[in-house]
């Protein structure tokens, strides 16, 4: 009996000592990159499914993501970066809502030795040195693609009286989606932009500005929208005032929201040119090179297609997921 007792105390100890063991392994955390991320609002759907894929993706790499909303006002994101820096973080993440304004306080992150990763928009800035790297879309490409496809729609038509809403001011994708639309155009004097107003991204804005526009003038052959956000605002007014979009409007929009392709199903959208905010997984990618002390490429495109009325398979795009 002694014996038994003896070799139960044994295998008593034993267990206590691996439990400990294992205990004090969950309590020292891995060290993991600690990532700040100022992302600049939430405006539009496409913001707030990219926001998510970022989240997601930096989960899924075990990256630590401090991840500050600025709600749309560059001093906002500036506090955010002078806190991640004051953080040391291993990496900042930067979706700069205009192109002006860095230079001071990315100074002050180079100063600190801290790598910046852009995503989505670009800043300009003479110093480029300032910034790591870049990731996101070819703005100027998707105006391009926005002209291209009117060029295609309008065959045989003598005059198209053409209404822009536009996104945020300063921004790139505002800026470039503005040349590369008029550089499809190619100065064709069919094309007539009659207004271009600027809507901030924002399905409030885009409603507003169509209402307006419709206030002053029917004689609208097209709308080019910025972002799907403002064009469902901007379909809204249209169909307010008895108008079919899709029909009495050709409308182009930018983005590719679950909500925009249903609307192109229904043949109330001609055209949506790709935006994709799906690129969480790239970013962490290069969030790791840039922890390790690697270099990374200055640009990084995302790829992105168009969608257009013509398609065969559009019943069949799988869910957005934004
Ligand atoms: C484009 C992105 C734009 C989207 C809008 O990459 O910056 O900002 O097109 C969003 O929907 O508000």
């Amino acid at each position: 009996m002694k014996q038994l007792l003896k070799h139960i105390a044994i295998i008593a100890c034993l267990l206590s000592i691996l439990m400990l063991s294992s205990c004090a392994e969950k309590d020292t955390p891995t060290p993991g990159i600690i990532a700040g991320f100022s992302q600049l609002g939430a405006e539009s759907g496409w913001r707030v499914g990219n926001t998510k894929d970022v989240e997601a993706a930096a989960q899924n790499a075990g990256i630590q993501l401090m991840m500050r909303n600025a709600e749309q006002m560059q001093e906002n994101q500036i506090k955010a970066i002078r806190s991640f820096i004051a953080y040391q973080v291993d990496v900042i993440i930067l979706a700069p809502i205009v192109e002006q304004g860095w230079e001071t306080v990315l100074t002050e992150a180079k100063d600190a030795g801290i790598p910046v990763l852009l995503i989505d928009r670009d800043i300009d800035a003479k110093d480029t040195s300032l910034y790591a790297g870049a990731i996101g879309s070819d703005f100027l490409a998707e105006g391009r693609r926005a002209g291209e496809f009117l060029m295609k729609k309008t065959e045989g038509m003598k005059s198209v009286r053409i209404v822009e809403i536009t996104g945020t001011e300063n921004s790139t994708p505002t800026r470039e989606r503005t040349l590369g639309f008029r550089d499809a155009l190619g100065g064709d004097p069919r094309f007539d932009i009659t207004i271009s107003v600027s809507g901030d991204f924002l399905r409030s804005k885009g409603r507003e500005c169509m209402e307006n526009i419709l206030r002053e003038t029917r004689d609208i052959d097209m709308l080019y929208s910025h972002n799907d956000a403002m064009t469902l605002g901007a379909i809204e007014a249209i169909e307010a005032v008895g108008l079919a979009p899709g029909k009495d409007i050709i409308i182009i929009t930018v983005d590719g929201e679950q909500g925009a392709i249903d609307l192109l199903k229904l043949g109330k959208i001609n055209c949506i040119v790709e935006c994709n905010p799906m690129i969480g997984g790239q970013i962490m990618e290069l969030v790791k090179k840039l922890a390790a002390g690697e270099a990374i490429p200055k640009k990084t495109y995302s790829t992105e297609r168009v969608f257009t009325e013509w398609d065969e398979d559009l019943m069949s795009i799988p869910p957005r997921g934004y």
